[in-house]
């Protein structure tokens, strides 16, 4: 086994590893900027080093220091974690030249599968079903005017060198071709560098259900079931469950033995992602996400598999320790990414101290978290406070759970995406489980839940004592003015 880590991330994602590391009995090094100094997983590691100031692109993208803190600390093998490096295969290839472990894929594999249209031809070979589409990029407009009149309007194009959702375009018809297929290679050029894109048929409110996959460097490869991911907001996923109310025991084995064989038709070694589009009763390839993904503790709740584990284990040279038949799907396991945000106001980011903090507990709940009391959350980075994730012996009891630790939570100082997470718990469609990507937007009476949520003030942190709470600001100035005016009366 590998002796030490660096972690080439922050904020929970870094705790999580730690604790793997921890019970493993493999030291950790964190790797954190000059805004993170008094962040928890500084804290946690067994070392910390900091590596630049507060921007990523001058510390949690910068490569060569990457290597150069692994190296000077002598760690053996690096975690990506999620986002920041996690996916870049220069990094990779950086880390295998210093005969440094990258916990993941190659960088071959990585290379091949951030190519979204390469990674389609690939999956075509590897017999996983794929959006009708074209396994190329489209340059010229004659030639995408060809292909979007074989796959029929609406279309959709996308930038291959993207991926979750940045610079997609919908052509609901030949006439809007033109400007949509300059605008997306414009945008495909400024934010990728490349301006690739290719084309796909429109798929109208499809629910996005992924499959988790594990590959090992002895060519085994297993799946553990999949993950519902419909209730996104423009692009970012907001709530995850496992398994999906849409998806049977027989097409669970079925698609999951596709994503296993695709798996090790690529060489894949570590954790990773496919995501699917679902459709009138189909499955559609989407794309492969090469690494630990925010929303894996949802699959951990219900199969008993710590990813994290396997991932070092993989990276090790060790084979998986488990075999698809021992893979079970145990109960129900959903997530709600507690963001700071204001919910009723277009979800703004709300960085800022937490003036007071307390997480829930009890059976069934787990909280991923990076936050502790009296912490400022920094504004350089992703606004996450936690991942909230509830454990039930079916979705009911989960939901129930989710609904009761949401009541529990109390964070003061910043405002919070709960009353959003609360108005969704309690939403007939959502409790019916009538998910599709479109959810949030069709659900237009979330926002009149949200504030009648805020106003009822029906939570564990309104009984608390809150010696900084608005309300009792508010109380105390209105005494004053009213003391004012006695005596000015
Ligand atoms: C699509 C689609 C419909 N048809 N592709 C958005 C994220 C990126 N990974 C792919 N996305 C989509 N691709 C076809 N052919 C609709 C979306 C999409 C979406 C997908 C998953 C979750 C939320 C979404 C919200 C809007 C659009």
């Amino acid at each position: 086994m590998v002796n030490k880590i660096l972690i080439a991330n922050r904020g929970e994602i870094a705790i999580r590893i730690m604790r793997a590391c921890r019970e493993m009995g493999i030291a950790s090094v964190a790797v954190y900027s000059e805004a993170d100094k008094e962040a928890l997983f500084t804290k946690y590691a067994d070392e910390a080093y900091c590596i630049g100031p507060p921007p990523a692109t001058a510390s949690y993208l910068n490569i060569p220091k990457m290597i150069e803190a692994a190296k000077e600390r002598r760690a053996d093998a690096i975690h990506p974690g999620y986002g920041f490096l996690a996916e870049n295969p220069k990094f990779a290839l950086a880390c295998e030249d210093e005969g440094i472990k990258f916990i993941g894929p190659s960088s071959e594999v990585l290379a091949l599968m951030g190519d979204k249209v390469g990674a389609r031809r690939k999956m075509i070979q590897a017999g996983v079903p794929v959006v009708p589409g074209t396994d190329e990029c489209v340059a010229e407009l004659g030639h995408a005017r060809d292909r979007a009149n074989e796959i029929g309007y609406p279309v959709i194009l996308k930038p291959s060198g993207g991926g979750g959702g940045i610079g997609l375009t919908i052509v609901a018809n030949e006439r809007e071709l033109e400007n949509a297929l300059k605008s997306t290679q414009a945008i495909a050029t400024t934010t990728f560098g490349l301006g690739d894109v290719y084309l796909e048929k429109y798929l109208p409110n499809p629910r996005h259900i992924e499959f988790q996959i594990l590959g090992d460097s002895k060519g085994n490869a297993i799946h553990l079931g999949e993950r519902e991911c419909s209730i996104q907001r423009r692009h970012q996923k907001l709530i995850e469950e496992s398994p999906s109310v849409e998806v049977t025991p027989v097409m669970r084995a079925k698609m999951g033995e596709i994503a296993a064989n695709a798996a090790r038709f690529v060489g894949y070694q570590g954790a990773g992602t496919m995501e699917f589009l679902f459709s009138d009763g189909r499955f559609y390839f989407l794309e492969v996400n090469a690494r630990i993904q925010v929303e894996h503790p949802v699959t951990e709740m219900v199969t008993g598999i710590d990813i994290v584990k396997e991932q070092i284990r993989i990276a090790s040279g060790f084979p998986l320790s488990i075999r698809q038949e021992q893979v079970g799907i145990n109960g129900w396991s959903i997530e709600c990414r507690i963001n700071a945000e204001d919910p009723l106001d277009d979800f703004a980011p709300s960085p800022g101290k937490l003036k007071d903090y307390r997480s829930p507990g009890g059976m069934g709940v787990r909280v991923d978290s990076g936050v502790y009391s009296h912490y400022s959350i920094p504004p350089f980075y992703d606004p996450m406070i936690s991942k909230l994730v509830s454990w039930g012996k079916d979705r009911n009891e989960a939901i129930e759970r989710m609904r009761r630790a949401l009541y529990e939570y109390v964070i003061v100082g910043v405002k919070t995406n709960i009353p959003f997470h609360r108005a969704v718990m309690e939403n007939p469609r959502y409790v019916e489980g009538e998910l599709e990507t479109g959810f949030i937007d069709r659900e237009t009476g979330l926002l009149d839940d949200m504030k009648r949520i805020v106003e009822q003030g029906d939570s564990l942190s309104e009984r608390l004592p809150q010696p900084f709470s608005e309300k009792k600001k508010i109380a105390a100035i209105a005494a004053v003015a009213a003391v004012t005016q006695m005596r000015r009366g």
